[in-house]
């Protein structure tokens, strides 16, 4: 017996040892290759400056997990005056965002790697939810193109998306807002980009069921009291009454989810 637990504390000591000079400076490696690159294309790329510059996407970002690079497509217009938009063929309220500057600003990266998806942002997409964010959390590369106007030429369309996604069934005056949500949405999946690595598993959504509601201090305000089954220290009874809430709560307000 003592044999076996002597060698197993050296074992233990000489993983731990393997540990700490392989596998941790070989772990930043993995998670430095396992990062994802969003590319967003836009004519408003001010919109996009705040979204992605603070909190848990900009360090996502200087932790090197995720890449979010920003494309104005004015940039790639071979027209004199810039233009990146044209009134409609057959007539029409509403500009048109044309072909060529998204073409080639599109041609330009691809050129540069392999994209997984092309997503461009329209009302008339799939409605997006979170089993999409966690698919799309899978890839290495996408492209997120964003609508203006009136939207795009429906050959960008044809030629080069090959996913188009709505927010939500309300008209935004561009795709910006919602690539954003959708970055976020994202972003926040990439492994150790959250601190605490069951919250992502733990959120609405991810398992059909809203949140239970949640507290802090003081344990009364106003007269209102935290209920004291999360006071209690009872970690199996508080585990069953957040059960019980977000099952109570998802039959009350999103019923749709349990079917
Ligand atoms: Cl993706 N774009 C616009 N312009 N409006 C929207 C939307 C997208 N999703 C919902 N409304």
């Amino acid at each position: 017996m003592a044999w076996i637990s002597s060698t197993s504390t050296i074992f233990n000591t000489e993983l731990r040892r393997l540990c700490f000079s392989y596998l941790i400076p070989y772990s930043r490696i993995i998670l430095y290759f396992c990062n994802m690159r969003i590319d967003i294309l836009t004519v408003v790329p001010e919109l996009l400056e705040g979204p992605f510059s603070h909190s848990i996407i900009q360090r996502a970002q200087t932790k090197g997990l995720a890449e979010i690079h920003i494309h104005n497509i004015r940039d790639y217009s071979t027209n004199k005056h810039k233009k990146v938009d044209h009134y409609q063929y057959g007539g029409g309220a509403g500009m048109v965002l044309s072909i060529q500057p998204i073409a080639d600003c599109i041609e330009t990266l691809k050129a540069e790697r392999e994209y997984d998806e092309i997503i461009y942002m329209t009302p008339d997409g799939e409605l997006y939810d979170q089993k999409t964010a966690n698919q799309l959390s899978q890839y290495t590369n996408i492209i997120i193109l964003c609508g203006h106007y009136k939207g795009v030429d429906e050959r960008v369309r044809e030629l080069y998306i090959t996913k188009e996604i709505s927010i939500g069934s309300y008209v935004l005056t561009g795709g910006e807002l919602a690539a954003a949500v959708v970055a976020d949405s994202i972003i926040r999946l990439l492994p150790g980009v959250l601190n605490d690595e069951t919250s992502a598993l733990s959120d609405s959504f991810q398992d059909n069921l809203l949140s239970p509601p949640i507290y802090t201090r003081p344990a009364e305000y106003k007269g209102l009291k935290v209920p004291d089954v999360l006071l209690s220290g009872d970690f199996a009874k508080i585990e069953e009454f957040r059960e019980q809430e977000a099952l109570r709560r998802t039959k009350e307000r999103r019923p749709d989810l349990l079917k």
